[in-house]
C-alpha cells in the first residue's frame, strides 16, 4: 500500500523521532496519532517479541482522563463492570457501552485516586461520549485528554530491562496494578500490562519532553538483551485472542457478543448507562459471538474487510483478523461466530481474497 502523507490532522508522538531512527517500515493511523506496525518483517518482529523484549510506541492509546467528585460516578456510567472493589493502584479492562449495550471502546481503566482516573482507550474518539455524558448529567468532574503517552516494554525479558532503569522494585508490580516510579525526576506511573501475551509493563509517560530522554535510557540499557523497538504484532495478538476494536467488533456488538462477559457484572453495575439493554439481552443470552478459527491452506493475505464464513452454504458468521503463524503453522484468525456453528470443531469455509478456504472453530485461542 501507499505510505500515509503526514499532516498535522494525523498527530506525532512523543517516541515518533525513535521509532523512524529504528527503521520504521509501516503506519497504521490509531486515535488520530501514528501507530507503527511493521519494522523488520511481522513475522521477524514476532519471533523476537517472543524470545526478547520490545520497547513499543503505544502513544495512540489516549488517555481520558476524569478529575473531581464525581470522576468516580461516572466511570461506572460508562461501564457494566462492576467497579466498587477496585482500589487506586489498580487497572481493569473495562467494555464501554451506549444506551443500546453496543460497545464503543474497551479501553483499559487505571484508578490513580478515588476523584481521578485514566481511561486508556482503544481506537473511537471516547472523549466525546465522555464529555456529552458529563455536562448532560451536569456532573462535578473534569473530563479531557492530558499530555499523558503508554510506552510498552513486552516480551519475556521485560522484567530485567525495567529492572536496570526503574530499580529492582518494578519486579514486583502485579498484573493489572501499577506503581510509580521516577524517571529523570519525574514520577511516572508503571503498569505490568500489555498488548501482548508475552509479559511487560507499560510506562504511562506524563509530559512529551521526557519520551526520547526516556526511549534512548531503555534502548542503551538493554543493548545485551537484543531490545528492539516494536508494536503490537498481529500474529502475536490473534493467537493471544486479543481484540481490536473496530476490527473484531463494533458498537454493534454487545460485550457478551465479544466474549467479554466475564468483565461485566450488569446486575450489581448501577448507574452503567446500558445497563437496561444489556440485562434484557443477557438474558436471552448473544446469538453470535467471537470465536478463534483456524483457516487452512497457505498464507492468508491480510484482512482489511469481513471475510463472510459459511456452513452447508448459508452464511454463519464472519472473520475479521488473520493471518500465518510460525508457531502453530496454520493460519489464525479471529471472528463472529452464529451460535448454531459456534462449537469448537465446528467446520466452516471462508471466502477470502483468494478463494474459499476449509476452516474450523477452536474452543480457546492458542496461546
Ligand atoms: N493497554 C493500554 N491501553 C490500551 C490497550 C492496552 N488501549 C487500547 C487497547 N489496548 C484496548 N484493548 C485491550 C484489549 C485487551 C487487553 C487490554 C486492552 C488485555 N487483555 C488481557 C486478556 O484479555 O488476556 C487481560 C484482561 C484481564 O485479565 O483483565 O490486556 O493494551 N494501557
Amino acid at each position: 500500500m501507499a505510505m500515509i502523507s503526514p499532516s498535522r490532522r494525523v498527530r506525532r508522538t512523543p517516541f515518533s523521532d525513535g521509532v523512524e531512527a529504528a527503521g520504521v517500515k509501516g503506519y497504521t493511523v490509531y486515535n488520530r496519532m501514528l501507530l507503527p506496525t511493521v519494522f523488520e518483517s511481522v513475522e521477524a518482529d514476532y519471533h523476537h517479541l517472543k524470545k526478547a523484549v520490545q520497547v513499543w510506541d503505544v502513544a495512540c492509546e489516549r488517555q481520558v482522563e476524569l478529575r473531581g467528585p464525581d470522576a468516580g460516578r461516572l466511570m461506572q456510567m460508562l461501564t457494566p463492570r462492576d467497579l466498587r472493589g477496585m482500589l487506586p493502584g489498580q487497572c481493569y479492562y473495562v467494555p464501554i457501552v451506549d444506551e443500546t449495550g453496543g460497545m464503543l471502546n474497551d479501553p483499559v481503566a487505571v484508578k490513580l485516586a478515588e476523584d481521578r482516573w485514566w481511561i486508556s482507550i482503544a481506537d473511537s474518539d471516547l472523549l466525546l461520549w465522555v464529555k456529552g455524558i458529563a455536562n448532560g448529567y451536569r456532573l462535578d468532574v473534569l473530563v479531557d485528554e492530558p499530555d499523558v503517552s503508554p510506552l510498552a516494554v513486552q516480551g519475556p525479558k521485560s522484567d530485567d530491562l525495567m529492572a536496570r532503569v526503574f530499580g529492582d522494585r518494578v519486579r514486583d508490580v502485579r498484573f493489572f496494578r501499577f506503581g510509580m516510579f521516577t524517571f529523570e525526576g519525574r514520577d511516572l506511573a508503571i503498569a505490568r500490562s500489555g498488548y501482548s501475551k508475552q509479559g511487560g509493563f507499560e510506562i504511562y509517560v506524563e509530559g512529551g519532553d521526557i519520551g526520547m530522554p526516556l526511549w534512548n535510557a531503555l534502548k542503551a540499557a538493554g543493548e545485551d538483551l537484543d531490545v528492539r523497538a516494536g508494536c503490537p504484532n498481529l500474529i502475536e495478538r490473534i493467537e493471544g485472542g486479543l481484540l481490536s476494536y473496530g476490527n473484531d467488533m463494533t458498537d454493534d456488538n454487545t460485550p457478551h457478543e465479544c466474549g467479554l462477559g466475564r468483565f461485566c457484572n450488569t446486575h450489581t453495575a448501577i448507574g452503567c448507562i446500558g445497563r437496561d439493554a444489556l440485562l434484557r439481552v443477557a438474558k436471552e443470552g448473544p446469538v453470535q459471538q467471537i470465536r478463534a478459527i483456524d483457516i487452512s491452506g497457505d498464507r492468508v493475505p491480510g484482512c482489511d474487510r469481513v471475510w463472510p464464513c459459511y456452513a452447508d452454504g448459508q452464511r454463519v458468521g464472519q472473520v475479521t483478523s488473520a493471518a500465518w503463524s510460525p508457531d502453530f503453522q496454520t493460519n489464525v484468525a479471529i471472528g463472529m461466530v452464529r451460535l448454531s456453528h459456534w462449537a469448537e470443531g465446528t467446520r466452516l469455509e471462508v471466502e477470502t481474497p483468494d478463494g474459499m478456504r476449509p476452516a474450523t472453530v477452536r474452543e480457546k485461542f492458542w496461546a
